[in-house]
């Protein structure tokens, strides 16, 4: 038998109720949890968004991902811009979502708001916070709310060129242990970690599968 379900680091990434593992401190999902009837899509592929920061470089690995299968649309009752996107990781169809920047969970701006709704979907299979390696510190706030929010969740550490320039070092593995969720670095404008990511992600849903069944 996998034991994946009992690993912390892996469980915490679980979205089914039957996993023991699965951590309790849900309160700033179900706070913020809230139907959204008029957008509930209803197709069975996999969800998963990319959320971080502005200017981090969601939009650079969205196209990475996606490629030309895009689409850009109002989120319902805004004029905030959502782009979605098809990809294929392994066998498994994907629908990727680029959201707007947002730097807390506890939205200000309408972005956020967006970003947040986009995140707190049931649909939503996993997310992918994309952070930028040389303001690695600042950012890992958000991080951290996605956790406590309970959200399934990759960190994507991007731009380890200019990190690399500026001779920062970052210990992916390290983070690894400290944050309990996965960790890639990548260079997504040169698209550098891509495949790396799409590896980790590739593993999440398998495991999420594993998690289900178990
Ligand atoms: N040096 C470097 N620049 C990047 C990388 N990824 C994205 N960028 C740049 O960062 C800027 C913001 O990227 P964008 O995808 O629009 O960020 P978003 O606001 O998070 O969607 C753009 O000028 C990108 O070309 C990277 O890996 N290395
Ligand atoms: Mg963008």
């Amino acid at each position: 038998m996998r034991t994946i379900c009992t690993k912390p680091m892996n469980c915490h990434q679980c979205s089914s109720n039957s996993c023991h593992s699965k951590p309790q401190n849900n309160w700033l999902k179900s706070l913020f949890a809230k139907p959204l009837a008029s957008t509930t899509k209803v197709e069975t592929n996999t969800e998963i968004a990319l959320v971080g920061m502005p200017n981090v470089g969601k939009s650079v690995l969205f196209n990475a991902l996606t490629g030309i299968y895009a689409t850009v649309s109002n989120y319902p009752g805004t004029t905030v811009e959502v782009s979605r996107g098809k990809t294929q990781i392994g066998e498994l169809p994907v629908e990727v979502v680029d959201t707007p920047g947002m730097y807390s969970l506890l939205p200000i701006t309408e972005e956020e708001k967006v970003a947040r709704d986009l995140l707190m979907r049931d649909s939503l299979a996993l997310a992918i916070h994309v952070v930028e390696a040389k303001n690695l510190g600042r950012m890992l706030t958000l991080t951290f709310q996605l956790i406590e929010a309970g959200l399934p969740l990759i960190l994507a550490i991007n731009m380890m060129d200019e990190a690399a320039r500026l001779k920062i070092k970052i210990d992916p593995l390290a983070l690894e242990e400290k944050l309990g969720i996965p960790v890639v670095t990548m260079s997504a404008a040169q698209g550098i970690g891509i495949d790396q990511l799409k590896r980790r992600i590739a593993n999440h849903v398998q495991e999420n599968k594993l998690c289900a069944a178990y």
